[in-house]
């Protein structure tokens, strides 16, 4: 009679013990929005790998060990989201395991982790970008930045599109399956001091833009914080704009709250200072219809 009202979230990302991505932001981020976080790490790292060095254990195996355990305790998920993947079979894995546990009302979050800077991540195989433009097929919402936009396309990079080409790009990807699309990271054409995110919802046929002061830092883990944002903003109910303003904010704020400080920028941003944001009503009107 009494549910408890909390809704569960199936998190497949890597768990990287220093320098705050994948696992290290969702939980709490998910967690402090209210979410019951069940992980399913994929590979364990001493640290992200944009450190000159780090260890890496894959967890295919066990993933296929815990999603049978999964199977036999009848778990039910109202949000299976996912981040960074460590190898071609992983995403085969997580593909089946979406169709398998996939519900009528279950949200499906796919962050197509490849690269950035125009270019795949270390140790990332190639053979991960055919997959990944076949696992996105499932998905509901995804969140390249454009590195992956463009990858997930097959086309080359190009840094400089205008709002038109962004707007046929969504749809493009969008018309592969998932009714959202967001990109992320897009510099906006001749001011170096701003960055846009871009989102097409195929259920409104709407195009939405929010554009922030760019900061010269790079954290990594911050396309992990959004993603994590928009998943737990989508779930409480927040329209597709309102979850877009939210997550930019949150990351905007989280990088403002780090960048002053004297701080080695591959730790990523400091999350503990931000948690609290998220409990705010959004603040600043920024999202426009284009
Ligand atoms: O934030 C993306 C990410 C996730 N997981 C690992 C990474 C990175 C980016 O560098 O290295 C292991």
């Amino acid at each position: 009679m009494y549910s408890n009202g909390i809704k569960k979230i199936a998190a497949v990302h890597d768990l990287s013990c220093y320098g705050r991505v994948s696992l290290t932001a969702a939980i709490p981020i998910l967690s402090h929005m209210g979410f019951k976080v069940c992980p399913l790490p994929t590979a364990i790292l001493s640290s992200h790998t944009q450190l000159p060095h780090f260890s890496f254990l894959d967890l295919t195996n066990e993933m296929k060990k815990i999603i049978e355990e999964w199977r036999k305790l009848e778990l039910k998920f109202d949000s299976i989201y996912t981040g960074y993947l460590g190898s071609p079979e992983q995403i085969q894995i997580v593909s089946q395991f979406i169709n398998d546990f996939r519900e009528k009302e279950c949200l499906i979050v796919i962050d197509p982790v490849l690269g950035d800077n125009g270019h795949l991540y270390a140790g990332y195989n190639e053979k991960m970008i055919p997959l990944m433009r076949d696992l996105i097929k499932s998905a509901d919402v995804i969140t390249p930045n454009l590195t992956e936009l463009f990858y997930l396309m097959g086309r080359p990079f190009k840094n400089e599109n205008t709002d038109d080409e962004l707007k046929n790009y969504l749809h493009e990807l969008s018309d592969k399956g998932p009714d959202t699309v967001i990109a992320t990271s897009v510099p906006v054409q001749g001011n170096p001091h701003k960055t846009s995110t871009y989102a097409y919802s195929r259920e409104g046929q709407r195009y939405w833009k929010v554009t922030c002061p760019y900061i010269p830092a790079h954290y990594p883990g911050t396309g992990d914080a959004f993603t994590s944002v928009i998943t737990g903003s989508i779930m409480q109910g927040d329209s597709l704009p309102i979850a877009l303003d939210r997550a930019v904010q949150f990351v905007l704020q989280a990088i403002r709250a780090t960048f002053g400080y004297n701080y080695n920028n591959m730790e990523g941003i400091l999350l503990e200072k931000m948690l609290h944001n998220l409990d705010m009503p959004i603040q600043i009107n920024s999202y426009e219809l284009i």
